[in-house]
């Protein structure tokens, strides 16, 4: 290998916020029968995305927010229940009932205007709805759904 591409690879590794390097946070799932799953940034990249544009209480244009539908997330993760309890690094817990999940709403958003969110802005993951398409998303239930740095999601019922 050349050297200069060992330069280039080190410098990629050190300073490019790319999906991979975003920080080495893990988005964990457990199921009710105690099984666990850890998903990377990478992981969620690799199933299937979806996005839309929204205004949001947190920004003051609007945004376009990517990743992965909440629904077929918990489907890749092969868990099922009733309840599903969101859980933030900061400890902060909101539980939703899986049967107000929708097929493309909420979303575990990866991206924001097509860059990964550090910690301080609210990620590397973030609960979101389309705010703008339904006054039912722009509700303080959804808003209280609505966790930033994400870190768990628990079938507990
Ligand atoms: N990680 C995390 N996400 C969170 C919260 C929180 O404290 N921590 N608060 C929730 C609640 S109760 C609401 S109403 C919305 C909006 O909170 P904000 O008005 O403080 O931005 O974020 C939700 N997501
Ligand atoms: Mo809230």
């Amino acid at each position: 290998m050349k050297f200069s591409v060992v330069l280039a690879a080190i410098f990629t590794l050190f300073f490019v916020p790319n999906a991979a390097l975003a920080n080495g946070s893990m988005l964990r799932i457990e199921g009710m029968d105690g099984k666990a799953v850890e998903f990377s940034i990478k992981d969620l990249d690799d199933l299937p995305q979806t996005s839309f544009e929204t205004s949001t209480i947190w920004t003051d244009e609007d945004v376009v927010f990517s990743g992965v539908s909440l629904s077929a997330l918990l489907q890749a993760a092969e868990v099922s229940g009733t309840t599903l309890r969101m859980t933030a690094l900061n400890d902060y817990a909101v539980d939703m009932p899986m049967s107000e999940i929708g097929d493309d709403y909420p979303i575990v958003a990866t991206r924001m205007d097509g860059a990964v969110m550090p910690i301080r802005d609210k990620g590397p993951f973030w609960v979101v709805f389309p705010y703008d398409a339904a006054s039912s998303f722009r509700s303080e239930t959804a808003y209280a759904r609505s966790v930033w740095q994400l870190s768990l999601l628990s079938v507990i019922k």
